[in-house]
């Protein structure tokens, strides 16, 4: 069923640092053909900062860990006609053999399955707004609660509860690490209002922090905030009226499941002309380079252990 390519596994035998990246921020995350040549790119920031990358999805049913420039361009080009993904969707996706795009929560399984700890994304899934009502929760808070992988995101998106998205990956005992910075990320913003729960400012910290963690055995994942670089980062006024006009139009067409997060994305894109998109570019390509230095201090760190 899991398909890792050479490199990766030459790699993971050589204890050489290895990225996870997935694979629904490439169908429906982003228009094509930004989503095709972001996904590049990322892979070389990931490179660039000493570690392999590995871009995880479902290819004709196997799971797949590393792809080549034709299944990216495949995916890329297919967008929202490929199934989105998560925890729940994928016996169905591997056993009718089809494509699937792999969410945060499934590509952390996959991550998991093939040796991987270190995963770079956006921004997660998380509570919507309205869940005291909807119960929508992304499958993404419980996964981060039960499997052994730190993901790299520039906090939540604001089209989120991110208060509640907050308390319940307390509950679910998730750490939130802030890089550099006391307040959680907005994903386009590097405010929120919201505190992470601890600071640590250098890649080997992070590392130093996750290595005692699982040792501890404290099962379950960790999520490393990474505020947008300044210079991409997009003002609160500057964003809001389209996440506002985003989540009523969601109401008003009766869009949920897992529907309503591909839906908002796509319509931030279209209300902000493509500014947001560029945002969302810079931010991803920090978090690959992050997540990169991360996974090479602690190849250090375990030596020191
Ligand atoms: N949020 C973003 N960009 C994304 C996603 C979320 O800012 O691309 C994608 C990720 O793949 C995430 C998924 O895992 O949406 C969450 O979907 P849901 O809310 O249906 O769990
Ligand atoms: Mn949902």
């Amino acid at each position: 069923m899991l398909r890792i390519q050479p490199e990766i596994q030459h790699a993971l035998r050589h204890q050489k640092p290895v990225i996870a990246l997935e694979s629904t921020i490439i169908t429906h995350g982003m228009p094509y053909p930004q989503n095709v040549e972001t996904a590049l790119k990322v892979e070389k920031a990931v490179r660039d900062n000493g570690a392999v990358p590995a871009t995880i999805a479902i290819v004709g049913g196997v799971l797949r860990v590393g792809l080549d420039l034709d299944d990216i361009t495949l995916l890329g080009q297919a967008g929202q006609g490929v199934l989105k993904t998560s925890r729940r969707d994928l016996p169905y996706v591997v056993s009718r053999k089809k494509n699937g795009a792999t969410t945060v929560a499934a590509t952390m399984i996959i991550a998991e399955m093939a040796g991987l700890s270190i995963f770079a994304t956006g921004g997660i899934g998380g509570v919507h707004r309205g869940a005291t009502a909807s119960m929508d929760i992304s499958a993404d808070l419980q996964e981060l609660g039960r499997t052994n992988v730190a993901v790299v995101s520039a906090g939540a998106k604001a089209i989120l509860d991110i208060p509640l998205t907050l308390e319940y990956l307390e509950t679910m005992g998730v750490p939130v690490i802030g890089y550099k910075c006391d307040e959680f990320p907005s994903f386009y913003s590097r405010e929120s209002g919201q505190k992470v729960d601890c600071r640590l400012n250098t890649p080997s910290e992070i590392a130093a922090y996750l290595l005692t963690k699982w040792q501890m055995k404290l099962e379950g994942g960790v999520l490393i905030a990474n505020p947008i670089p300044k210079r991409a980062a997009m003002a609160y006024e500057a964003i809001n009226p389209a996440i506002e006009q985003a989540v009523e139009e969601a109401g008003l067409k009766g869009i949920k499941g897992k529907d309503i997060t591909p839906f908002l994305l796509g319509r931030i894109v279209e209300l902000t002309g493509g500014k947001s998109l560029e945002a969302n570019i810079q931010l991803i390509l920090n978090n690959a380079a992050l997540a990169a230095r991360i996974a090479a201090a602690m190849i250090i760190e375990k030596d020191n252990l």
